[in-house]
């Protein structure tokens, strides 16, 4: 029985032992009441971890997002956001459903950023009826559909600039903020500066099982404790899953290198396969994307399934390109059984 290895995502990360034991050993209390002693320690680490006054341990990225869009805006509202970005391809339109914000998507650049100057022109006059409110700009910092690009501590202050010059909030979906700080060399902290909020997640690369943290301002973070209850998000002994959450923030994020090292490898390996043209040629974080000739005879699905019986799993995009990511699970060995894999399906 050949090994898994699961490149689908790093949401499929399972927690270390280390994590483990610390659930088991967990101190709870009733969360709602603030009264457990280790989502308050979490909530105290991430805070300081991102340079704001408060954090708030929630479900998931997309309830920390959608808990971000409710606390700075109102029904009626505008977010400018990228058309590449998770939070408008993949979160149920929750912020148009759920907030009442409509989403001003923008061409997200291969990079990830959006073009400066088109925020700018996004961002609407004041006093017109016809207008709905500009109130928030939305980043994501590592960029997932744009290869996992890093986003420049430089350009994060020139957007966070920008949007506060007219009155937007800046929140930035940090899902991966600890891979974008490890391929920057710089501090997730720094990257965070020029935000109001920032969600990021504990159950990717970090393995933790669930959870992510909203951060910000004492005030912004209570306004989303109020909505986070009424999404039904108010959790009650919820220390058992922080614990592996402060193991993550503790113990994971110094190790992030080595899954973007291995990203860059198993690129390469991609790459001298012939029917495979690899769309960022040196990936920056843990992602690899790529796409199947035209002329390859072998389709997505049948790529898919076949890769699946060796016990490798990736995620395709379309019927041409997919992705690999890589994790804390899969060490070289898997990077070398994954490009075997490729070689003789696609020989
Ligand atoms: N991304 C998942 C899928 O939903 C696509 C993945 O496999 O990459 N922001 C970003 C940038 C994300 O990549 C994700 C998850 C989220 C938010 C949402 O996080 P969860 O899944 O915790 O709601």
């Amino acid at each position: 029985m050949e090994t898994i290895v699961d490149l689908r995502s790093d949401t499929v990360t399972h927690p270390t032992p280390e994590m483990r034991r610390a659930m088991a050993e967990a101190a709870v209390g009733d969360d709602v009441m603030h009264e457990d002693p280790t989502v308050n320690r979490l909530q105290e680490l991430a805070g300081v971890r991102m340079g704001k006054e408060a954090g708030l341990f929630v479900a998931s990225g997309t309830m920390g997002n959608l808990l971000a869009v409710l606390a700075h805006a109102t029904r009626g509202d505008e977010a400018i956001l990228g058309n590449l970005s998770h939070t408008f391809l993949f979160e149920g339109g929750g912020m148009a459903s759920l907030a009442g914000v409509t989403p001003y998507p923008l061409p997200n650049q291969p990079d990830g950023t959006l073009n400066l100057e088109a925020i700018r022109s996004a961002i609407r006059a004041k006093g017109n009826p016809h207008y709905p409110h500009s109130r928030l700009l939305i980043l994501e910092n590592t960029h997932n559909r744009c290869g996992g690009s890093p986003i420049s501590l430089e350009y994060t202050a020139q957007a966070g600039a920008l949007a506060h010059e007219h009155g937007l909030a800046f929140h930035i979906d940090g899902a991966r903020i600890f891979n974008a700080a490890a391929a920057l060399g710089v501090t997730p902290r720094q990257l965070a500066e020029p935000a109001d909020s920032i969600t990021f997640c504990l159950s990717k690369g970090l393995c933790a099982p669930v959870g992510s943290v909203l951060c910000g301002s004492q005030d912004f973070i209570a306004k989303a404790v109020r909505f986070r209850k009424m999404l039904g998000g108010g959790w009650r002994q919820a220390g058992v899953l922080a614990a592996a959450g402060i193991v993550a923030l503790e113990t994971m994020t110094e190790r992030l290198g080595e899954d973007h090292r291995r990203a860059k490898t198993l690129a390469r390996g991609l790459a001298a396969i012939n029917d495979l043209e690899l769309i960022y040629p040196d990936p920056p974080s843990n992602m690899v994307f790529a796409r199947l000739a035209e002329e390859s005879p072998v389709s997505m699905p049948e790529l898919s399934t076949r890769l699946a019986e060796t016990g490798v799993k990736i995620n395709a995009v379309d019927d041409r390109r997919f992705r690999l990511v890589t994790h804390y699970w899969v060490d070289d060995a898997g990077i070398d059984q994954a490009v075997e894999a490729f070689r003789i399906i696609l020989k």
